[in-house]
């Protein structure tokens, strides 16, 4: 089905689908007609069955700057805006929307992340990051906090104190640190990130589409579990998938010492 957008690019292929923020002269920084775009891409990913992953990128020599800034001016005379609704309307749902997702959603930033650009980044379930990309908290250069879930995911998989670093410096991070760090699943060569990003979404959607939405909401939800609790909802979301039909193909296909055809 095609798609009249404007700021993104969206490109079905088999078993996942591209998503290209392409706003290039912008550095890809996301306005409202781009957010509704996004929203727009995201439902039609949802309603089409052969899409089974995601991939999201940017056009051109960057991955996403943030909010366009261009739209924050305040003309003379103009009272503060409330910044807060921008993102209660915009990206507190795209975050939440992305993580709860029933299929991976992969980030391939191929260039500068910075603001929320950085934080929609590291909110896909696996980042690449071409070696050239580099990552910058810009929140505290302009005066803001950190949004677009960075506070909740950075010292997660940085820890308190290079989150900290991180946030209050607004000093960039390059793609090899990053992954060093265990911001990003992998640093690769920027000749070969989409073959990578792309690669492991065709995977991922020749695989058991219910193992990898369980495994999804196991992760997420450990994030503010307990042992036991995280225990228990592991025993529920076995049950879910001993339930489903792909439970048996994986245990055929490995008896009969083939491949497993979870998408007839
Ligand atoms: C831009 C932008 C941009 C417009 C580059 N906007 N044009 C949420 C809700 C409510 C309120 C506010 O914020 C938020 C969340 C946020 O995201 S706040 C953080 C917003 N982002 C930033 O502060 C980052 C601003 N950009 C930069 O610091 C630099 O552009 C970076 C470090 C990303 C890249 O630097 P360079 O590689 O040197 O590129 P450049 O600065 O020359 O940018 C290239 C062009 O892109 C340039 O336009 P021009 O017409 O001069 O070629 C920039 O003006 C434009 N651009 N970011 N966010």
């Amino acid at each position: 089905m095609a798609h009249d957008f404007e700021t993104i690019l969206y490109e079905p292929a088999d078993g996942y689908a591209v998503v290209t923020l392409n706003r290039p002269d912008k550095l890809n920084a996301f306005n409202d007609q781009m957010h509704a775009e996004l929203r727009a891409a995201i439902d039609a990913a949802e309603a089409d069955t052969a899409v089974r992953a995601l991939v999201f990128t940017g056009a051109g020599r960057g991955f996403c700057a943030g909010q366009d800034l261009g739209d924050r001016v305040l003309s003379e005379g103009e009272g503060p805006r409330d910044t807060g609704a921008g993102l209660e309307a915009n990206y507190n749902p795209l975050v939440l929307r992305l993580r709860g997702l029933a299929m991976p959603v992969i980030s391939a930033i191929n260039g500068v992340a910075a603001g929320a650009g950085c934080n929609f980044a590291l909110a896909a379930d696996i980042a690449f990051a071409a070696r050239s990309a580099r990552f910058i908290q810009a929140f505290v250069k302009i005066g803001l906090t950190v949004d677009c879930g960075g506070s909740y995911f950075l010292p997660r998989s940085l820890g308190s104190q290079r989150a900290m670093g991180f946030a209050m410096t607004g000093d960039p991070i390059e793609a090899e640190q990053a992954a060093d760090w265990g911001l990003v699943w992998k640093c690769v060569d920027d000749d070969t990130l989409m073959e990578e990003a792309c690669g492991l979404a065709a995977r991922f959607g020749a695989m058991s589409s219910v193992a990898l939405d369980l495994i999804k909401r196991s992760i997420n939800a450990s994030a503010t579990n307990d042992i036991a609790t995280q225990l228990a909802l592991e025993a529920e979301l076995q049950r879910e998938a001993g339930k489903a039909p792909d439970y048996q193909e994986g245990i055929r296909a490995f008896l009969e010492k083939r491949a497993p055809n979870y998408h007839p």
